[in-house]
């Protein structure tokens, strides 16, 4: 991609604790925005509120880049919906599934989890310094090579397609698309991003419960607004937005 940004600069490790980890030291060290750190293997994959993420050696795609946006912190939430939009369309371009998102942070495959996000920032004085953003993208698993309580839950390109997954492949399309939006929401912001991302999520105007924060509250999911959080209708017709949590579907 001519005048790319992201990915001009690859660190490829074969194993280490969370690239997340290895982003931000990197961050902290003054490197450039749009290094990518992938690794074949991590040994302490990280999810969000210290939960683990999977990531066992040579069977997915995990990475995290180094962002330098000019935007305040409270805008950098949407870069985890702009890095859930970039995953999508990678892999509708490379392989004939039906990928939808789900709020914050899945790319999911019939109702189960193909990718997770973490977005990571540094803030000082109302600016923001860095956001890392790593991307998991499970690729070659079988369901058995998924450990109890995850194996119910989650997916992979292997698991969708019957076929062997190019990781490479992977690796560059998803730096392609995230290019893309992260250029659109540097110089437009988060508009275009959510448009794209309001397609790919099937629970709009469906009921939904969000677990955040210790509470635990149920509604309409009524939209998402331009820090990434979600609105909820809620029973007394009042909206509340939510900046973070978990969601699921009330049957
Ligand atoms: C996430 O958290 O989904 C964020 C995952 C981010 C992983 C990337 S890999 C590169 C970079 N380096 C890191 O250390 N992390 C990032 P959350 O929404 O909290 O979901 C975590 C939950 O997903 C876990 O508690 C499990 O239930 C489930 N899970 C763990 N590993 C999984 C996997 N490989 N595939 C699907 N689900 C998984």
């Amino acid at each position: 991609m001519p005048n790319a940004k992201i990915g001009k600069r690859v660190i490829h490790l074969d194993s280490v604790g969370s690239t997340n980890e290895v982003a931000w030291k990197e961050a902290e060290k003054g490197a450039a925005e749009g290094l990518v750190v992938v690794a074949e293997e991590q040994t302490s994959g990280r999810g969000r509120l210290s939960r683990t993420w999977y990531s066992p050696k040579g069977l997915g795609v995990w990475m995290s880049l180094v962002l330098r946006p000019g935007v305040r912190p409270e805008k950098a939430p949407g870069l985890t919906l702009c890095a859930s939009v970039a995953v999508a369309n990678a892999l509708r371009s490379l392989y004939p599934i039906r990928v939808s998102i789900k709020w914050p942070n899945d790319v999911m495959v019939r109702d189960k989890k193909l990718c997770g996000i973490l977005t990571e920032m540094k803030a000082t004085g109302g600016k923001v310094g860095f956001v890392i953003c790593g991307i998991g993208i499970n690729a070659n698993q079988t369901q058995d090579d998924f450990p109890p309580g995850i194996r119910e839950k989650a997916t992979s390109i292997l698991i969708a397609t019957g076929k062997t997954a190019d990781r490479a492949k992977i690796l560059a399309a998803t730096l392609e698309h995230f290019e893309k939006q992260y250029s659109s929401f540097c110089s437009e912001g988060i508009a275009p991003c959510l448009q794209e991302w309001r397609s790919m999520c099937p629970l709009f105007g469906k009921r939904v419960r969000i677990k955040g924060r210790g509470e635990i509250q149920e509604g309409i999911f009524h939209d998402i607004d331009d820090n990434g959080a979600i609105v909820l209708r809620l029973d007394s017709g009042m909206h509340r937005s939510f900046v973070a949590g978990d969601i699921e579907l009330v049957s």
